[in-house]
């Protein structure tokens, strides 16, 4: 366990500031990988660097007891190891005053806290599922299991939505002012997706209630940025290596480079994070768009195409020059022209970048976890782009190569013959699609019938359709890596 008084003093970057001052303003729904490296680690900076007093309560609703149960014995303290392709770094975390759990500690105790005047921040990384709304982010699935739960029996709710609704409720009612409810989640205007949210299921239990948030409640945009891949024994055996043998079962390894953008529009006050390099801004969405687009769509581009080959970490497929440039090609050709950012951002730039941030041979992210969840990812990282280029009259083959290669993926069958697991929120779904098709055309045409992903428009459109069958069948007859060697320039 990890323990302050024990640490070797050679690791220099750990909490100088009185802990016990802290206060948990900030309640953080969903604990897991990229919370730790990112939002509570510019707080833990802005109270290293600041006389700041802001810190965290983290709260998971599924999932995550073990975390909770081991962060727990450590007050709360925690490893974020940053490595380089050719240096690490050791950060000891202290800006986590509190946890609270929903199985073992209670929902109440959860709104509890949200309702505490104290609170002036609820922040958000639930996952794209964890907001439970309808396809194409059009307003709140009030068919979701969690939403039907919560609407049953709102003063006990499961759903993300559902909590922050309760707790606004009773602040409301107690008279309290509102707190500013943060989306960190890589969704396009992630902050207008989580109010749309909770208005809806706001106004399905009273106007009144959804009326007063709508007034008192902000839901700023943010554009967030880190490669956090999911902890493994090796990342915390390296963890250990560079504590000098301690062991920190709460550690997460991470890429050096961090960027957040957050929409300057809070209800109260907020922390002084543009201190440590958070950016504050009026309009987040040209961020937002440029890095859904260009790294997290070449993110589900490499992961389908890299899956199948057999690669089995991106920095695997950066090895294989023709997926690197087939990379490259897709972000300058295809994804840059559907942009508009502010002429100070150089998207080639930014496009080398992002090249070198995946060739970190140090980071090992796996293909099989940004894999998960296509149904979720793909219209904000491929679909939207595809769209603009059937308006503009432009090629989108290598966009096209992703979506047959996620159908290919979700087929259950690498190109080494090996089964896939399919984790995603519609798996069963998908599985009956499966199962009702014959390989090939037909695939195809069944999978792109799935409006819930694809809209009504795409599968309508001759184009995307012939785009997508010539890249599936390629893939059927040559293989990942061949198909991808046959397109790239
Ligand atoms: P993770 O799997 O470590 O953590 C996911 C968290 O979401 C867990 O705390 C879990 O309890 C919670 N969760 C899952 N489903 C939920 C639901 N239906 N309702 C409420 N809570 C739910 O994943 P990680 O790496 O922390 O990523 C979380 C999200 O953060 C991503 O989906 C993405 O939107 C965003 N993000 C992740 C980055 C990364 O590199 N890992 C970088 C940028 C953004
Ligand atoms: C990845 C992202 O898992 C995924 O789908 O594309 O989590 C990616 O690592 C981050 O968005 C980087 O900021």
């Amino acid at each position: 366990m990890l323990k302050l008084s024990s640490l070797p003093a050679s690791i220099k970057n750990r909490p100088n500031y009185d802990r016990n001052k802290m206060k948990a303003k900030i309640v953080h729904l969903g604990f897991g990988a990229f919370h730790r490296a990112h939002q509570a680690l510019f707080t833990d900076r802005l109270l290293n660097t600041y006389d700041s007093d802001w810190a965290i309560c983290e709260v998971n609703i599924v999932g995550g007891e073990q975390l909770i149960d081991d962060i727990r014995k450590q007050d709360h303290l925690y490893t974020v190891l940053e490595k380089g392709t050719n240096s690490e770094q050791a950060f000891i975390i202290g800006s986590v005053k509190e946890s609270l759990l929903a199985p073992r500690d209670g929902i109440e105790a959860i709104l509890n806290k949200m309702a505490d005047p104290i609170v002036e921040i609820v922040s958000l990384t639930v996952t794209e599922k964890g907001y439970c709304m309808l396809p194409g982010g059009v307003g709140l699935d009030l068919n979701n299991t969690l939403i039907k739960a919560d609407l049953a029996n709102p003063l006990q709710p499961q759903s993300a939505p559902g909590l922050i609704v309760e707790a606004l409720a009773r602040r409301m009612k107690q008279g309290i002012a509102s707190f500013t409810a943060l989306s960190c989640d890589n969704i396009p205007e992630n902050g207008a997706v989580l109010k749309m949210a909770v208005i809806d299921l706001a106004k399905a239990r009273d106007l009144n209630l959804a009326k007063w948030i709508e007034t008192n409640t902000s839901f700023p945009c943010t554009m967030v940025d880190r490669i956090v891949p999911a902890a493994t024994l090796e990342t915390l055996a390296e963890i250990t290596e560079a504590l000098g043998g301690m062991q920190d079962p709460c550690g997460i390894a991470c890429e050096p480079f961090i960027q957040w953008v957050i929409e300057d529009k809070f209800v109260t006050n907020r922390p002084h994070w543009d201190r440590v390099g958070a950016e504050f801004v009026q309009d987040v969405r040209p961020y937002e768009e440029m890095k859904l687009r260009m790294l997290n769509g070449s993110h589900s581009f490499l992961a389908y195409l890299g899956y199948l080959a057999g690669y089995e970490n991106i920095n695997d497929c950066m090895n294989d020059d023709n997926y690197k440039k087939a990379t490259l090609q897709l972000m300058i050709d295809q994804q840059v022209p559907t942009l508009s950012v502010p002429s100070s951002v150089n998207l080639i730039q930014y496009a080398d970048k992002l090249i070198e941030r995946f060739n970190n041979p140090a980071l090992k992210h796996k293909t099989s976890q940004i894999a998960m969840d296509g149904t979720q990812k793909l219209p904000q990282r491929i679909l939207d782009s595809i769209r603009w280029h059937i308006k503009h009259h432009s090629d989108f083959s290598l966009l096209g190569l992703a979506i047959a290669a996620w159908i290919r993926y979700v087929g259950g069958i690498d190109d080494n013959h090996q089964a896939i697991e399919i984790k995603d929120p519609m798996a069963n779904q998908l599985k009956t699609l499966i199962n009702a098709s014959n390989d090939g055309i037909d695939r195809v045409n069944t999978l792109l019938s799935l409006q819930s992903v694809f809209g009504p428009d795409l599968p309508e459109n001759n184009n995307f359709k012939q785009c997508v069958i010539s890249h599936y069948l390629d893939l059927m007859t040559h293989g990942a890596k061949q198909t991808i060697k046959n397109l790239i320039r």
